[in-house]
């Protein structure tokens, strides 16, 4: 906390708490949604919030943090684009007496005491999860088949994670054969532009991986326009469940949907006031999400705030 940085804070209750927060950017559904979470609770909370957004790109990020170090703000909160490289920024902000919250991605610092907590899903967990409904959907199956991956922003803790989970899982059932495993950012565009590649270079293609909603929207895309049928010719597992993945669900389009919930803002604030009160907080808090199978999506649909 910023007591043990060598700092004492100002914290008398007239006093604004500054929150500086660098986002990643603005690659998807499920970022909008963390975004506007984050925006919304820091005015519920009374906060002074700067906010601002990377565009997917790490130097930008430091750029931010050290800018918030120079105006002093009270703590400092990021979603780190890639996991790698942040020792040195981190340790000035400690330097600085600056507590740092880790929201949504982590860093692969090995001291951890460069940062108060890490507020987020467990993204190993998810991967697992799309792997556990693969492995039992083709238990009985003496067929290979064919999975083409989509894989987040390269060396993104979810990127990582996913792609681990999901191997670690469907290992179990050797005709599960992962065939061709490429970055789509994240993004719609760059998922469809890379599913249009994997089905030029592969004649059989049974299954789709997308590590977001919005990769997998666009891949539904380029499946279509080959004349294929999305979530029948080529089933489809995604992650996050956004409104838009959970229409497509709904519509038979993406066979299952594990949740990654991006409304981090009410634990986000309430961390930032701990820390500035000198409390203890987690290590590690993680985020409780479920699965959606075509049906439940029906179900679900009407209920989706984002
Ligand atoms: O799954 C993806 C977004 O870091 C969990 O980033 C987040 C991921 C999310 O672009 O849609």
């Amino acid at each position: 906390n910023a007591e043990s940085n060598g700092e004492q804070k100002d914290t008398s209750s007239n006093k604004k708490i500054t929150l500086g927060f660098s986002q990643v950017g603005a690659e998807s559904g499920w970022r909008t949604a963390n975004t506007k979470s984050v925006q919304d609770s820091a005015k519920e909370a009374g906060f002074d919030l700067k906010f601002s957004d990377a565009q997917q790109k790490q130097e930008n990020q430091i750029k931010a943090l050290r800018t918030f170090i120079q105006q002093k703000v009270d703590v400092i909160a990021f979603s780190p684009v890639v996991e790698s490289g942040w020792d040195t920024v981190l340790k000035e902000a400690k330097d600085a007496g600056i507590p740092v919250i880790l929201t949504d991605r982590a860093v692969d610092s090995a001291d951890t005491s460069l940062y108060e907590t890490f507020i987020g899903s467990d993204f190993v967990e998810e991967g697992r999860r799309a792997g556990q409904w693969l492995v039992d959907q083709y238990k009985d199956s003496t067929e290979e088949i064919n999975i083409v991956e989509l894989q987040g922003t390269t060396g993104s803790a979810p990127a990582i994670d996913r792609q681990k989970g999901f191997a670690e899982v469907i290992a179990s059932n050797p005709n599960l054969k992962v065939i061709a495993s490429q970055t789509g950012d994240f993004t719609r565009a760059k998922g469809k532009e890379v599913m249009q590649a994997f089905l030029k270079a592969n004649k059989k293609i049974d299954v789709l991986y997308a590590h977001n909603d919005d990769m997998g929207l666009g891949a539904i895309q380029a499946i279509e326009a080959a004349g294929l049928k999305p979530g029948v010719d080529i089933k489809i597992i995604t992650v996050d469940g956004v409104k838009d993945g959970f229409v497509a669900a709904s519509e038979g389009k993406i066979n299952f949907i594990v949740e990654c919930n991006p409304l981090l803002g009410p634990q986000l604030m309430q961390a930032v006031q701990d820390v500035v009160d000198g409390k203890e907080v987690e290590k590690r808090i993680v985020t409780e999400e479920g699965v959606f199978t075509s049906e439940d999506a029906k179900r679900e649909l009407p209920n989706r705030q984002y």
